[in-house]
């Protein structure tokens, strides 16, 4: 039933423990506090899970996350964080005027279509296997468009009246979902928060909670034991 509150079928995570997308939802899940098992799936090992027929099946975009409710298969990180809301909407990942919703949409998308895509593993795959592009160079384009998106994320928190301890006011959103897991990237690749205060603030508000503790990458039972 929408907006229930209640957990009628199960909710599995088709998710990998570095993947940022996936990341995103289990912050959602754990801020809506619901139950989920984690199904890992190896983006790496025999040419990386995703590509099986089984996967394949669960989502023809072989991307990781899928979320499995009962027996709906959910696509797309946003989409889900957005059907999360809907099911269950407390406690909201979107703020309660369309002026704030808009803002929070924004964020998240600067994330999630403009940062996040260009340096997706199967892009510097192909980078690397169809034009011989080497790792350094790789890193380069990566750190690039962090650096370009982070610097616009970062003017849009400075001085906005709706920047709180967290990019909207007092409550994580829908942009705290996708700015998170994007730092981690950033982190991965070396790349220093010291232009971006807001940023770096809301990073370490954000990870002093359970709920985001909990998604971290290094917290997933699929992640290596030394990550
Ligand atoms: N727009 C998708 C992006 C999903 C996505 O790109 N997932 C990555 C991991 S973060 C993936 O599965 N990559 C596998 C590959 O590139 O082969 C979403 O937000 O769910």
């Amino acid at each position: 039933m929408e907006g229930s509150g209640t957990v009628t079928d199960r909710l599995c995570l088709f998710s990998y423990w570095r993947s940022s997308a996936a990341y995103r939802v289990r912050i959602g899940l754990n801020l809506k506090g619901l139950p989920y098992e984690i199904m890992p799936v190896h983006l790496l090992r025999d040419g990386g899970e995703q590509h099986t027929d089984d996967f394949h099946r669960a989502n023809p975009q072989e991307l990781v996350p899928v979320l499995q409710h009962g027996q709906r298969m959910l696509r797309q990180s946003l989409a889900i964080l957005e059907y999360l809301d809907e099911m269950w909407p407390s406690p909201a990942l979107l703020p309660a005027t369309a002026r704030d919703r808009q803002r929070v949409r924004a964020l998240a998308q600067l994330v999630a279509c403009d940062i996040h895509p260009l340096n997706n593993l199967r892009v510097l795959q192909y980078f690397e296997r169809d034009w011989g592009v080497p790792q350094a160079e790789r890193d380069v384009w990566v750190r690039h468009w962090i650096c370009a998106g982070f610097d616009a994320f970062e003017s849009l928190l400075q001085d906005h009246p709706s920047t709180g301890m967290f990019c909207d006011g007092a409550m994580p959103s829908l942009a705290d979902c996708c700015l998170i897991p994007q730092v981690y990237n950033a982190r991965r690749f070396g790349i220093s928060l010291d232009p971006y205060p807001n940023i770096a603030r809301i990073e370490q508000t954000c990870l002093a909670l359970p709920t985001f503790d909990a998604a971290r990458p290094e917290r997933q039972p699929d992640a290596p034991a030394i990550a």
